[in-house]
């Protein structure tokens, strides 16, 4: 291998470094700025200069073939400071150029090896710490750092989260992940401070903070004036986060160690003795581009950017050192050289290590599942007095109960069982939500269990992520379908990948109730009757629960929490609103849709449908309301001699395919009833998972249009009917 050149940025530093005037030596452990004692900053000095070699390695080993990633932080090295005013224990989501904090924090802990961590992510070894080659990243979980995704900004709802739960911690019988005094730490660009993601959550921190919550939550703009090659507008960063409500603000300078440590530690110290969130703005500036890839000049003049030279974090260290008689130019330029040295060799040393090789190996670690350990979570008798919890009238007592019922008694029974498990969403506490699913659990609970939240979906998906990566059991509630969608990364992007690119050391547990599908009667128009769960079929690892029956509802929603508490999964629970109160199958006050509340014992497998009839002339597919409307006409075919087995899914995701396969070998006929759209529906893949699996019988679908539902009983002109399922089952069965 070649030696890493050096760039003209390290020749501008050494230059200037070279130049500064030696001033009597001082003792090392008398202090340079409060608190800061000489020893510290040369040590910190250490940490800049290895983040910034970090920088060099990467563009040499991108150079020579052997790295993938060149985003550094060169410029940003200020942030050292913050992460020496925190704990290292205190829960960090860090901005991809916080590789001095990251070293920094990984030096306060014995054993660690920084540059280790960061090069082997470079080389997407399989040995690198928090993804294992799977990704880039800043991430450590000896060292409390939660690795970030690529989409800038999406970390902050989460922070705000954990920041929530490390607030509401005090308050709760259950243990979680960080000491309760902790400050939780984000950072982000000023680029990225714009994102209506980043936006929306601080706006929560003020809410939050407003009504006197405890949230100490410090947000750190690393602010370089630029995203990408788009200027922020001078002065903004300031403008628009310098005075929010409940929100303290504070700047600091990126290229002075001292004034960046005194400002980080002022801030950090109150916000954990106030709990209350505050927002440091460090100015920095950005070399070497955006990433290695990146032709600065195109976008930015050459004196421009040699004019940034000056203002080299390493040389505002290096000046601090040198004035304050810590240390000459000479030992100063000694250290940078030795750190360079060892960065880089480590770094050829490196090359080769070993890479993920196998899909088995990549996809370890999505979604672990260990059914028989979360059948026994799922099946547990409740801890703690029921009888006194349901103030004597106990669910299995009830007699049969609509689907709403049987979730609301299982969303008790489960918050008795575990102290960790919050319910949280919009209207959700006083009000028992829009439909009354949630009506009483305040009451049980308390309302530091079941509390509403401020109306962001992003806001209420981030206080999960935080709170289940904290360790508790988040159960947010989204209102309807149709508001799942602004905010849906937080579920795809976030909540779905944590395991994967954190190598299942950190996990995301979590159970979104989502209120969906069509055919409410007297109640509608599209966002009340959204039938589109395409964007969900997807998400690798994603459990996907739709229960039709009372009694399924109750039982799955046990295994989706048991799932969540020993899995970590992440799990969808998508309840049928039009189901909600139904009473009725056949006839009017025929009561065939009620269930009685399942035993304790009883709970559903991940990926287990139920079936109805035992028939073998014609198999019907389905979930949801099409279980509705397909029991129904099975009933009138049966009239006729046909005998159909209706399959209800039950699981979307992962969806029971051998199950379906095998039932259908039984029939030679499958009808799929959709009630979600055409195109991206579930039948899409029901049909193709029967063509997987070899099946060369008879098939068809029924769905819904694809297209919007409009208001009143023209929303039926769009939807799945009875007469089109009873159609399709003729002409299934006329083929012979
Ligand atoms: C949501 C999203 N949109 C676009 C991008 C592509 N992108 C990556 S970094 C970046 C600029 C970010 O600028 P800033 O927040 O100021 O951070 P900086 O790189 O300057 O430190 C953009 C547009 C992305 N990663 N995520
Ligand atoms: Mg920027």
């Amino acid at each position: 291998m070649t030696a890493a050149p050096r760039e003209p940025l390290e020749a501008a530093l050494l230059e200037a470094i070279a130049g500064l005037t030696a001033a009597a030596a001082a003792d090392p452990d008398a202090p340079v700025a409060p608190g800061l004692a000489g020893r510290r900053a040369l040590e910190l000095f250490d940490d800049q200069a290895t983040s910034r070699a970090l920088d060099l390695a990467a563009r040499w080993l991108r150079g020579q073939g052997a790295g993938f990633y060149t985003i550094g932080s060169s410029g940003h090295e200020g942030n050292a400071a913050v992460a020496a005013a925190l704990r290292p224990t205190d829960p960090a989501l860090l901005h991809y150029r916080s590789g001095a904090f990251y070293v920094t924090r990984a030096r306060q802990v014995p054993g660690h090896d920084p540059v280790r961590d960061v090069l082997l992510g470079m080389l997407a070894a399989a040995a690198e710490p928090i993804a294992g080659g799977r990704h880039k990243v800043f991430g450590h979980a000896g060292l409390a750092v939660i690795p970030q995704t690529s989409t800038i900004a999406s970390h902050l709802p989460r922070a705000l989260g954990v920041a929530f739960t490390v607030g509401r911690s005090r308050k709760l019988a259950a243990p979680i992940a960080w000491p309760a005094d902790s400050v939780v730490v984000c950072s982000f660009g000023d680029a990225s401070a714009n994102h209506s993601t980043a936006a929306g959550a601080i706006n929560t921190a003020c809410h939050v903070a407003h009504q006197h919550l405890p949230l100490p939550l410090l947000l750190v703009c690393e602010d370089n004036g630029l995203g990408i090659s788009v200027r922020t507008p001078k002065g903004w960063i300031a403008a628009a986060y310098g005075s929010r409500a409940g929100l303290r603000y504070l700047a600091a300078d990126g290229t002075d160690l001292a004034g960046a440590y005194a400002a980080a530690s002022e801030l950090a110290a109150w916000v954990r003795s106030e709990q209350r969130p505050a927002f440091l703005h460090l100015r920095t500036v950005r070399f070497l581009g955006h990433a290695g890839t990146d032709v600065e000049t195109a976008y930015r003049s050459g004196d421009e950017i040699r004019r940034d030279y000056g203002l080299d974090p390493l040389l505002g260290t290096a000046r601090l050192l040198v004035e304050r008689g810590v240390a000459t130019p000479e030992e100063v330029l000694e250290r940078y050289e030795v750190v360079r040295r060892s960065v880089l060799d480590a770094a050829a040393e490196l090359v080769g290590s070993p890479t993920l090789t196998t899909a088995a190996e990549v996809m370890a670690p999505l979604a672990p599942r260990r059914p028989d350990a979360v059948a026994a979570v799922a099946t547990a008798t409740p801890s703690g007095d029921r009888s006194a919890w349901f103030a004597g009238t106990l669910p299995e007592a009830e007699g049969p109960l609509t689907l709403a019922q049987a979730i609301n008694r299982a969303l008790s029974d489960l918050l008795l069982t575990h102290p960790g498990l919050l319910v949280f969403g919009e209207d959700v506490a006083a009000k028992g939500g829009v439909y009354g699913v949630t009506r009483g659990l305040l009451k049980r609970a308390g309302a530091a269990r079941v509390f509403d939240t401020v109306l962001d979906e992003q806001s209420i998906l981030g206080l999960a992520l935080g709170a289940g990566v904290s360790g508790l059991v988040p159960v947010p509630e989204i209102q309807y379908l149709a508001y799942l969608h602004n905010a849906e990364d937080q579920l795809r992007g976030e909540a779905a990948t944590l395991s994967f690119f954190s190598n299942g050391q950190y996990r995301n547990p979590l159970v979104v109730r989502i209120a969906g599908y069509g055919y409410q009667k007297g109640f509608g128009g599209h966002f009340h009757n959204d039938d589109a769960i395409g964007v969900l079929r997807d998400v690798p690892g994603l459990v996907v629960a739709s229960p039709a029956r009372p009694g399924d509802a109750a039982a799955m929603l046990r295994t989706c929490v048991a799932a969540a508490a020993v899995d970590g999964s992440v799990c969808v629970f998508l309840e049928p609103i039009a189901l909600y109160h139904t009473q009725d199958l056949h006839e009017p006050g025929d009561g065939g849709w009620l269930e009685p509340y399942p035993p304790l014992d009883h709970h559903v497998p991940i990926g287990e449908p139920r079936a109805y009839g035992g028939g073998d002339d014609l198999l019907i597919v389905t979930w949801g309301n099409g279980l509705h409307l397909s029991l129904r006409v099975a009933r009138r075919l049966a009239a006729e001699a046909v005998h159909c087995r209706v399959l209800d899914l039950r699981w979307l995701a992962p969806l029971p395919m051998a199950r379906v396969a095998e039932e259908a070998l039984r029939t030679g006929r499958v009808l799929v009833v959709d009630e979600t759209r055409r195109t991206g529906g579930v039948a899409e893949g029901v049909l193709a998972g029967l063509v997987d699996a070899g099946y060369g019988g008879a098939m068809a679908r029924v769905a819904s249009k694809d297209s919007l539902i409009p208001l009143g009983d023209a929303a039926l002109t769009v939807l799945v009917s009875e007469d089109e399922i009873e159609a399709a089952a003729r002409a299934l069965l006329a083929r012979g």
